[in-house]
């Protein structure tokens, strides 16, 4: 099995996150599709969409990065990671389709746009902004009365939106309310979040 993608792609770096986590041997095939042409054709043979995570699991492709997390676990993770209950898997799968529909969005635009201040654009990313705030209060209440996203327990919830969560704690302007910041601090002694997650330089897809 193998992974193609780069390393400083968020959605590559939650997915080899998850394998550390499940102690799974399946290594990332460094690829750069936009500048290596042979890497952009090993990725269009496997993803439709031509881009990256892209699991390869013997003759199987996954592609979309949420997709890939819940496949893993499905196929290789114990009760506490896929519980056999369809209530208990849709409290993490929530946050992750939350995560990939509006959080995940909303930070690429409040962060990662490079826009003039002042122009319509410079507008949009300020309301972003205040969108990423207000949503990041609410991750804040969820965390209020126990310690991971959905529980006491780490779940891909917490892989998911966990893996956005060291970009905004590196904003100087930013302060982290005070639940995420704990709760960012108990990410950061995983060693699989420090090797995959805050040791890249993040960036978001293009
Ligand atoms: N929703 C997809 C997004 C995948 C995606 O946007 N990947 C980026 C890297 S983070 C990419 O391959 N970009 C290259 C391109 O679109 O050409 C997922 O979560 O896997």
């Amino acid at each position: 099995m193998k992974v193609y993608g780069h390393p400083l792609s968020i959605n590559v770096q939650k997915v080899m996150w998850l394998i550390d986590e499940l102690d799974l041997s399946i290594a990332l095939e460094e690829v750069d599709i936009h500048h290596n042409r042979h890497d952009a054709q090993a990725v269009a043979q496997r993803c439709p969409m031509r881009q990256v995570p892209v699991l390869e699991d013997g003759s199987n492709s996954v592609w979309e990065s949420h997709t890939i997390l819940r496949y893993l676990v499905a196929c290789y993770g114990n009760k506490m990671w896929y519980p056999d209950c369809a209530f208990q898997r849709s409290c993490y799968e929530r946050w992750m389709d939350w995560c990939l529909s509006s959080f995940q969005p909303v930070i690429k635009a409040a962060l990662f746009a490079s826009t003039p201040d002042g122009s319509d654009e410079g507008q949009a990313k300020q309301r972003a902004m205040e969108q990423c705030r207000y949503e990041l209060e609410r991750v804040n209440d969820a965390l209020d009365d126990q310690l991971y996203l959905t529980s006491d327990r780490m779940t891909l919830a917490d892989i998911a939106v966990g893996s956005l969560i060291h970009c905004l704690s590196q904003q100087s302007d930013w302060v982290l309310p005070p639940n995420v910041s704990r709760w960012y601090q108990q990410l950061s002694d995983r060693p699989g979040y420090q090797r995959w997650v805050m040791q890249a330089a993040s960036t978001l897809p293009t």
